[in-house]
């Protein structure tokens, strides 16, 4: 699938600041920090969109924060091979064609294309690999396959289940009892409770056709695949196994990361990813927001309300990454003032950048603590506009805080 145009992300390197640290995140799996500092290349995956509604601001977010770790990546002077995945293919996007009457195509290929819209305004890296589970059938077919030949499948009633505890790691992603991921199963799509399964966690790996519902051929009758094989297929394929960070919000903690992980594991007998990452959920009017509940605050609509995306971008940023949150209408207007104090001391200049690029490195290399970065650009900043006789005023020094602040937070 074809993705968006990258922003350009200047190289600090290049302006004599040298680079940035190793890097720091909190690992779900292992519940503490993880320094995720490979050799050359840093190898991410994150999961994408549902494409039958609109970018909100959780998902915004999220793709930040990953974002984010990128910029931190590059800055250190890695070269970074990134996946996502659009599940253009699932109930809810067909229930959704459905209930307004369009194409199931049409509708995912038409949120697609804002959600591309909605990236390259917010300044979001592209990935180098951008693929749709509809145009990889064939990669989930064979990861099917794959662990059919292992004897760890079996049917009900022509879908093809996994079974969970073929993985002796399964639980390690999320860490749960196995209370919570019943619980979690059920309310994300899995179903415990069918029928003729034998372990009710064990997961769908290929499910048959339904009548009136897209389908494809396979070896094991025409269907079309289960959720979790489409990221874990797609993130072999384009990544292969044991890369650096399995990405995307909490509500994928499980079952989703699970099963992945799990699957992927059992057919290559190594471990999936080596560190997982969540963004908290963003709330708004009380509850997480979702396309199923529609409490959704839509990035295009803040664009065609006439913000910034900069400001967009610098309103996420206020709020750290692991921290739930609730959107307020306020939260764009002081993003959108501060958007403004930060231009203007960029044009004026201010003390020796140094210092501050520092700080903004050390922030974001200490498990991308976006609100002590904008803080430390905050304090630059109003000591640059609060000017006075201050001997230290370099005019230059704007130019290089700007562009540290474009290199390592994104915001033009
Ligand atoms: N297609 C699957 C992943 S393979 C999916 O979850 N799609 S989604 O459209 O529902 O969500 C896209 C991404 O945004 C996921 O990484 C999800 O975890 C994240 N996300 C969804 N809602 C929120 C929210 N309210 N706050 C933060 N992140 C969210
Ligand atoms: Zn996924």
């Amino acid at each position: 699938m074809r993705a968006w145009t990258s922003p350009e992300v200047p190289d600090l390197s290049e302006l004599g600041l040298g680079r940035g640290s190793a890097v720091q995140v909190f690992d779900t799996a292992s519940g503490a920090l993880a320094t995720v500092d490979p050799e050359e290349r840093a190898r991410l995956y994150v999961c994408g969109i549902t494409p039958y509604d609109a970018t909100h601001l959780g998902h915004a977010a999220t793709y930040l924060t990953f974002d984010l770790l990128q910029r931190a990546w590059r800055d250190r002077g890695l070269e970074v091979v990134y996946t996502q995945n659009i599940t253009d293919v699932d109930d809810p996007l067909l229930e959704r064609a459905t209930a307004t009457g369009v194409a199931w195509t049409d509708l995912a290929e038409r949120e697609i294309q804002l959600f591309r819209e909605d990236m390259a305004a917010l300044r979001i890296l592209a990935p180098d690999h951008y693929v749709g589970a509809v145009e990889s059938i064939d990669l989930a077919i064979a990861l099917v396959e794959r662990l059919r030949d292992r004897g760890v499948t079996y049917e009900v009633d022509g879908d093809v289940y996994f079974s969970v505890d073929a993985d002796p790691d399964f639980g390690g992603v999320s860490g749960y009892d196995r209370e919570t991921m019943l619980r979690l199963f059920a309310e994300r799509g899995g179903d415990p409770d069918r029928e003729g399964k034998r372990d009710p966690l064990d997961c769908l790996l290929w499910q048959a056709e339904r009548p009136g519902e897209p389908s494809w051929d396979s070896p094991f009758g025409p269907g079309r695949p289960g959720w979790h094989v489409e990221c874990a297929s797609i993130a072999l394929e384009t990544l292969g196994h044991d890369f650096d960070v399995q990405g995307g919000g909490t509500d994928l903690v499980f079952p989703h990361h699970e099963m992945s992980a799990a699957e992927a594991q059992v057919a290559t007998e190594t471990r999936f990813a080596r560190t997982y990452v969540h963004q908290a959920m963003v709330a708004f009017e009380g509850e997480k927001m979702s396309k199923s509940l529609g409490n959704l605050v839509l990035v295009s609509r803040l664009r065609a309300d006439g913000h910034d995306p900069s400001a967009i971008r610098l309103a996420l940023l206020a709020h750290h990454y692991r921290t739930p949150w609730e959107w307020a209408d306020d939260e764009i207007v002081d993003a959108q003032k501060r958007l403004a104090r930060w231009r203007d001391a960029f044009a004026a200049g201010g003390s020796e950048a140094a210092p501050v690029v520092d700080a903004i490195r050390a922030a974001l290399a200490h498990d991308l603590d976006t609100p002590r970065a904008v803080a430390a650009v905050d304090a630059w900043v109003d000591a640059a506009l609060a000017g006075g006789g201050a001997g230290d005023h370099d005019p230059a020094s704007g130019r290089v805080v700007g562009a540290a602040v474009d290199a390592l937070l994104g915001v033009a």
